[in-house]
């Protein structure tokens, strides 16, 4: 396997940063999370530009252009052979000493492109629709690090997705503090009531998905109407349909959320059919490449 080091490709066990790194020792960097169908990598500029914004927010001043970035993630998909792929971009400050700040990592910023593949959930789980649980910890403030900044901490997600699995879950529903619907750790969460499809606002605290955005654009196409609001537990238990979307997740049916059944514990008819078109559109929207 080639990585893509600081724009040069490299095999995998050379492909190592020091222990010096602040993306190492403070978690001070940011990350993507990208998908590559048939050779098209699903829509590469948006997730570039979500990737600057992080960046620009931490003043992690990424040292290449994003048509720079573009290009490097492309060729690393060429050196692997890879028409189809989960690509990891990691910007970490890079190397500085024992103190928390970034003004001492003057060597700048390392880039590494990963590209390999990802497995989720189990296939039965998108068969048949999965069960999740609310757990304790809530998602970060936005006035602490902002839930829209994909840093390299995601302790916040992290101790929500433990919970979950100390309980016998996979995945975990997380609430703001004002104790709405926001998210789970890795996923956008989506409800339908009555043909309506309703996601939280992602400025309630959750991350502005990729994928999220891909499927409010489907339910466009669909017809479906869209609505962004706040919602509460009680409102998502007694919803009709229920699903999660993510990069990595893709487009996953809920069927149990802290063991209510949602309708008749089926994947519905909705979400049938936005993930039908989901798989559909990923070969088409973004950065067509050729191995
Ligand atoms: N919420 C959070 C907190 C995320 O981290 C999503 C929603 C979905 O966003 P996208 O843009 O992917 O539709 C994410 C994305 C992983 C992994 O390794 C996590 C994400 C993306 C890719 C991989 O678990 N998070």
């Amino acid at each position: 396997m080639k990585i893509c080091f600081n724009g040069k490709l490299v095999n995998k066990e050379e492909a190592k940063v020091s222990v010096f790194d602040h993306g190492y020792l403070y978690g001070d960097g940011v990350f993507e999370g990208i998908r590559a169908y048939s050779c098209v990598v699903f829509r590469l500029k948006e997730h570039i530009d979500r990737l600057y914004e992080s960046a620009h927010s931490l003043m992690l001043n990424i040292p290449i252009t994003k048509k720079q970035m573009i290009a490097d993630i492309i060729k690393t998909l060429k050196a692997n052979k890879l028409k189809d792929s989960y690509i990891r971009l990691v910007i970490s400050r890079g190397d500085g000493d024992l103190g928390l700040s970034p003004a001492k990592c003057t060597k700048g910023p390392n880039i590494v492109i990963i590209a390999d593949s990802i497995t989720l959930y189990p296939k039965e789980l998108y068969d048949n629709g999965m069960s999740i649980i609310t757990v304790p910890t809530v998602r970060n403030v936005s006035e602490a690090v902002n839930p829209q900044i994909k840093s390299l901490n995601y302790l916040n997600n992290i101790l929500a997705k433990i919970e979950a699995a100390n309980s016998g879950y996979e995945e975990a529903l997380m609430l703001n503090r004002e104790g709405y619907i926001v998210e789970c750790t890795g996923d956008n969460i989506f409800m339908v009531k009555n043909g309506i499809l309703i996601t939280p606002f992602a400025s309630m605290g959750a991350l502005k998905g990729v994928t999220r955005d891909a499927v409010m654009d489907i339910a466009a196409k669909l017809k479906i109407k869209v609505v962004e609001k706040a919602f509460t537990r009680h409102e998502i238990y007694n919803a009709d349909e229920c699903f999660l979307t993510g990069t990595a997740a893709e487009v996953i049916p809920v069927v149990k959320i802290d063991n209510r059944a949602i309708a008749e514990a089926k994947p519905g008819k909705i979400t049938k059919a936005i993930l039908k078109e989901f798989k559909r559109i990923t070969k088409l929207q973004g950065e067509k490449y050729t191995i």
